[in-house]
């Protein structure tokens, strides 16, 4: 079987659409990193369309955004501060399946008796949506693969990393963590790692998948199977393949292969797109 890890979809749902149609993947393939809304024009929908994916036996774990939004449903996170990152995208694409106007972020953020009665509405009316998203596992393991949101403790490891830490750790994790397992991981654009928003491979075992889609980059598919590829559609929609030749790639894939009892074969294709 394949597994298949997309992260930080962030409402961009006309792009995991896209992927999710060249990917082709059965639902138990697909693993989502989390932060499925903020930013991009359709929340809702996103996270609608993973529950259902979840339903159907994919994995789906909590990214820090939507752990923000679930804060902001219950009073605990100040609203100036969530719509500074994003969120008001977020509550205006759940008025908008309810065919509400979209309130601007004057008004939600200066009278609280109308955020009030926004938050209760959404609550009201979707209560399955927001008990899934309340309900996300923050880390799943897949033979010697580990998938997080953001990463893990570098030092005490998967089984000590705070909730904190998983939602939120950057570069201590990415540039100190020596573990034995394949970290894949969202939350750090890849473009502040390597300069492009395609998949990052470090030598240290850890894949770096966020492409920056909300942000005018791209949604990155990484599918492992007896090598790792990576299909991404960007913001522009527009459809290409990449696979990735380069030292660290041989190297990472290399390493695990060796673990592999089953040693799969080197001249397997990379997926193709026309
Ligand atoms: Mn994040």
């Amino acid at each position: 079987m394949r597994l298949i890890a997309i992260s930080d979809i962030h409402g961009c749902n006309a792009q995991l659409q896209r992927l999710l149609e060249k990917v082709k993947a059965q639902p138990e393939e697909l693993l989502f990193l989390g932060d499925y809304v903020d930013s991009g024009p359709d929340s809702a929908k996103v996270l609608q369309r993973i529950a259902a994916l979840e339903r159907q036996g994919a994995a789906a774990l909590l990214g820090n955004h939507d752990a923000l939004f679930l804060d902001w449903l219950k009073g605990l996170e100040d609203i100036r501060y969530y719509c500074d990152v994003g969120g008001l995208n977020t509550i205006n694409s759940f008025l908008s399946l309810l065919d509400i106007p979209p309130v601007d972020a004057f008004t939600i953020c200066y009278n609280s008796r109308k955020e009030a009665e926004i938050r209760t509405l959404i609550q009201r009316e979707f209560a399955a949506e927001i008990q899934f998203l309340a309900t996300r596992p923050l880390y799943e393991k897949r033979d010697q693969f580990l998938f997080v949101h953001a990463g893990i403790d570098p030092e005490k490891g998967l089984l000590h990393t705070s909730k904190e830490q998983f939602l939120n750790i950057r570069e201590s994790f990415i540039h100190r963590y020596q573990g034995e397992e394949f970290v894949v991981f969202g939350h750090t654009r890849t473009r502040r790692l390597h300069d492009t928003d395609h998949i990052y491979y470090g030598s240290n075992r850890v894949i770096g998948i966020d492409g920056g889609c909300a942000y005018g980059g791209q949604l990155n598919a990484l599918i492992i199977h007896d090598e790792c590829d990576e299909l991404y559609v960007r913001r522009d929609e527009k459809w290409h393949t990449w696979h990735e030749q380069g030292a660290d790639h041989e190297r990472i894939i290399g390493r695990w292969r060796m673990n592999e009892v089953h040693v799969p074969s080197t001249s397997s294709k990379s997926l193709q797109v026309p």
